[in-house]
């Protein structure tokens, strides 16, 4: 039985619940993180020293980021189109992964963040503006980031995507966001993890 760290209203780790569900996974959750379990304690920093959630562990494997827990349990528990095999085709799927990871989600966090404390945050407002606005332009080529199916990069962008729904400037209206926002929601998993436990 597969064992997740990690709380419901965590970004990192509803990526990963949601993939465990689309995978027909049973897990044992023990919720940890900020509200939840302690991470400072011995036991979890010897599973992960930055004492961060997602965790997962799998009989004596402990995996953490959870961009690397996706891979991880697409393989170990697989084989799955989430995650395609094929170089080519995986590539795709990989490279919007690092995207979300590294240019999608930090300026959009830094904004809610800012915002949330009363700052205007504006200084990352271009960047947010840019980026959803790239998602925008890709979604008018294929239902979905990768291609024309499900697959992990969709995971891991899903909650920035909800988060950007949130914002008073999706106003602007990125009509092939607002249709790929409606194709995420026809999956459970994501109305389950995503669209109702995150703020
Ligand atoms: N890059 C890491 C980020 C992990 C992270 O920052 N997790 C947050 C929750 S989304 C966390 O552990 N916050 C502290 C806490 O909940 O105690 C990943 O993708 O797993």
């Amino acid at each position: 039985m597969l064992t997740v760290y990690g709380r419901p209203n965590s970004s990192n780790s509803a990526k990963v619940f949601w993939l465990l569900d689309e995978l027909g996974l049973d897990y044992e959750l023990i919720p940890t993180g900020r509200g939840f379990g302690p991470t400072d304690t011995p036991e979890f920093r010897a599973m992960n020293p930055f004492g961060k959630v997602p965790v997962v562990r799998d009989g004596d494997t402990v995996v953490w980021e959870s961009n690397a827990v996706l891979r991880y349990l697409a393989v170990r528990h697989g084989p799955t189109s989430l995650w395609p095999s094929e170089e080519a085709e995986r590539s795709k799927v990989d490279r919007w992964m690092d995207w979300a990871s590294i240019s999608l989600t930090p300026p959009l966090t830094r904004l809610r963040k800012a915002r949330a404390a009363g700052r205007s945050g504006d200084g990352d407002l271009p960047m947010v503006l840019a980026t959803f606005t790239a998602m925008n332009e890709r979604l008018a080529h294929s239902d979905f980031l990768a291609g024309d199916r499900l697959s992990l990069a969709d995971i891991a962008a899903a909650p920035s995507v909800h988060r950007w729904f949130r914002l008073p400037e999706a106003g602007i209206g990125l009509a092939n966001l607002s249709a790929y926002a409606e194709r995420l929601a026809d999956r459970p998993g994501y109305r389950r993890h995503i669209l109702d436990p995150l703020s």
